[in-house]
């Protein structure tokens, strides 16, 4: 008998030690990446296993806190892990958690193991890249406490170090990541951490979240939604104008899947949805999304015909029409999820897509028949769409290259590059006539096509594609870009690897930059995901000192040259003109040449907040732009988006 524990004890062990080394051997596997966005999945590990105590039903509050030294602190009011030893290893349950690999599924078959991102590595992968980690436990009156230091190798056992009130339960980590793996950052984004924990309140109805931040400006942000996903589409159509007044709000559970579904329709012609599978998001989609969908074209055609809103030879309402203007959150709880895709975030469970179609439709035919008058206003506005959809089938056919006369005027404005290889040309998107011309004369016409813009282009984010279709400068853009658009679109035919956009660094030349990014986010969004979109960086400033020439950005890099002078050297500096006034020299040497130029790459990185923003700055209501433009009046100058 004593022989058996020892080996056991000794195996386990070794067990730890191979499992939290493997971890810090390769990161990448575990996390993701050891990038900003690996910083803060640690930040999800944690939160996932308190969201998971909350789905259990023992946990109501759940507090994030940046400390001073970027350490994080996560505090929940659950059980508390329990502090039992663990018959297999001799160890606490508490440190079993923290040190064996995957020891962290809590509910083996019965709950649901709530995953953040990586589908839940768990807690040890946490303690394996953190320079330092410390949990509390409170329970049975009692404060337990063990430290786990380089690579989660605990300091002792776990032990009592104090007395709490006897009706206090709950756990509380401290964990701070390991510079050595983190080389890129150890700073949190007090942003990225508030927009996923207001994400996990909404899909965790009635969950208190609060996220401190204890640095140099302190601040505070608490979340609690009663109603769940319904006060999430409530926020997000708060920037857009909502047609009828009821949220639809489903909820059913069938075959241990449970599922909830929010939608409410706005005004504009672009949709919001975002779905989640046990509160991960879900951003291509998946058997969920396809399911509900189909039960939405369904169920409408099947009261547009009954009621006589469309005729039998009428052609039926497409998945599209019915998907304009609509801001829906769809959100299941599945006890065996199985991701696919590209980016493995979407969801493969086959039997999931006849279930949310099953709910999800008794409850939307139910809504339409208790209420005629909004059921109206939906149907009348997924008919309109279908026919501007037949209106924007015969636009399109002009932006595609066939007809001599579009040949000519095409050609008149785009001046293309000589290769015909996409995976080396790219195209200037250039702000106003004169620029265009010395953008024209000093770029490499062999890999460089120039497009020069003739002020503000349209604001798509009101307007639908037909009226965007009708758009000269627009229509250019697509037929240069070649991949067609809307139901057509194609990434595979994309005619230049680089789309810059040169535009100075005024607030007119931002303003055109938005303008581009929102038609490029509202119908080329894919190509702005696969990362083709950039933005050039004009200099701001010329520095002249004996025969060295130096561009640089902004002021911070003009600082920073400075520095680098000799102390006496006799310099001059002067502020950069305008795109329009440098000449095709300059502007090559300074902007377009691959060998000088810097260029800011577009990525989406949060759809939800990229969405916001679109909607908030381009859209319809006026208000919140203009409470966007006040939180972010210093950075709408060079706006990042
Ligand atoms: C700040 C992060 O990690 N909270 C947690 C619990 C509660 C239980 C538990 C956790 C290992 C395998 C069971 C308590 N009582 N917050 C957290 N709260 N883990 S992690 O159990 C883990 C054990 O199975 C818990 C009864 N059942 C479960």
């Amino acid at each position: 008998m004593e022989d058996k524990v020892n080996n056991s004890y000794d195996s386990s062990a070794i067990q730890v030690l191979e499992g939290l080394e493997a971890v810090r051997k390769r990161p990448g596997m575990y996390i993701g990446s050891t990038s900003s966005k690996g910083l803060h999945h640690l930040v999800w590990e944690i939160v996932d296993n308190a969201i998971d105590e909350a789905l259990a039903g023992y946990c109501t509050h759940i507090e994030v806190t940046i400390n001073k030294d970027n350490s994080i602190t996560v505090k929940d009011d659950g059980r508390g892990i329990p502090v039992d030893i663990h018959p297999k290893t001799g160890k606490s349950t508490v440190e079993t958690v923290y040190t064996v690999l995957h020891a962290g599924g809590k509910f083996g078959g019965g709950g649901y193991k709530v995953s953040g991102g990586l589908h839940g590595v768990g807690a040890s992968v946490v303690n394996a890249l953190s320079d330092w980690l410390e949990v509390k436990v409170y329970k049975n009156g009692k404060v337990y406490y063990q430290r786990y230091q380089t690579g989660g190798h605990p300091v002792e056992d776990l032990k009592v170090i104090d007395s709490c009130d006897v009706k206090r339960t709950g756990t509380t980590v401290t964990f701070k990541p390991d510079d050595q793996i983190f080389t890129e950052t150890t700073v949190y984004d007090y942003d990225v951490l508030k927009t996923r924990l207001r994400e996990l309140a909404f899909l965790n109805r009635g969950l208190r979240i609060t996220l401190y931040d204890d640095r140099e400006e302190p601040k505070k942000d608490t979340f609690c939604y009663e109603g769940g996903i319904r006060e999430y589409v409530e926020m997000l159509n708060k920037s857009k104008t909502a047609i009828h007044n009821t949220i639809i709000d489903v909820t059913g559970v069938m075959d241990d899947i449970s599922l909830e579904v929010a939608l409410q329709y706005n005004e504009s012609y672009n949709s919001s949805i975002y779905s989640f599978v046990n509160n991960i998001t879900t951003p291509e989609g998946g058997t969920h999304e396809e399911g509900v969908r189909r039960a939405l074209t369904r169920v409408l055609n099947k009261y547009a015909l009954a009621n006589n809103y469309l005729k039998d030879k009428d052609s039926p309402l497409t998945g599209d029409d019915v998907k304009e203007g609509l801001t829906m959150i769809i959100s299941i709880k599945h006890p065996n999820p199985q991701f696919e895709g590209q980016t493995k975030t979407k969801l493969g469970n086959s039997e999931v897509r006849g279930i949310a179609d099953k709910i999800f439709s008794e409850a939307f035919e139910r809504f339409l028949l208790e209420h005629p008058d909004e059921a109206k206003i939906i149907v009348e506005k997924a008919i309109v769409a279908s026919r501007a959809r037949v209106a924007a089938k015969k636009a399109r056919e002009i932006t595609r290259r066939k007809g001599d006369l579009d040949i000519t005027n095409f050609y008149g404005k785009l001046s293309d590059c000589k290769s015909k290889d996409a995976s080396v040309s790219e195209i200037f998107l250039v702000e106003g006539d004169s620029a265009g011309g010395s953008a024209i004369k000093g770029r490499d016409s062999m890999t460089q096509a120039i497009l020069p813009l003739r002020g503000k282009i349209l604001n798509v984010e009101k307007a639908r594609l037909d009226r965007a279709l009708s758009n000269e400068e627009i229509r250019t853009i697509i037929t240069a870009f070649g991949t067609g658009i809307g139901e057509e679109f194609d990434l595979a035919k994309l005619r230049y690897n680089k789309i810059i956009i040169m535009t100075d660094a005024d607030v007119d030349g931002s303003h055109i930059r938005v303008l581009l990014l929102t038609l490029f986010y509202r119908f080329f969004k894919p190509i702005v995901e696969a990362g083709h979109v950039y933005a050039a960086q004009p200099p701001l400033f010329v520095i002249k000192h004996g025969k060295t020439i130096k561009y640089v950005l902004n002021e911070q890099e003009r600082d920073e040259y400075l520095k680098t002078l000799a102390p006496n050297t006799k310099y001059e500096i002067a502020r950069m003109k305008g795109l329009g006034e440098m000449d095709a020299e300059e502007l090559n040497e300074t902007t377009m040449d691959i060998n000088k130029r810097v260029l800011r790459q577009i990525t989406i990185d949060d759809a939800v907040a990229a969405d916001e923003v679109f909607s908030q700055l381009m859209g319809e209501e006026v208000a919140p732009r203009r409470e966007f433009i006040e939180n972010n009046a210093t950075y709408v100058g060079n706006l990042d988006i």
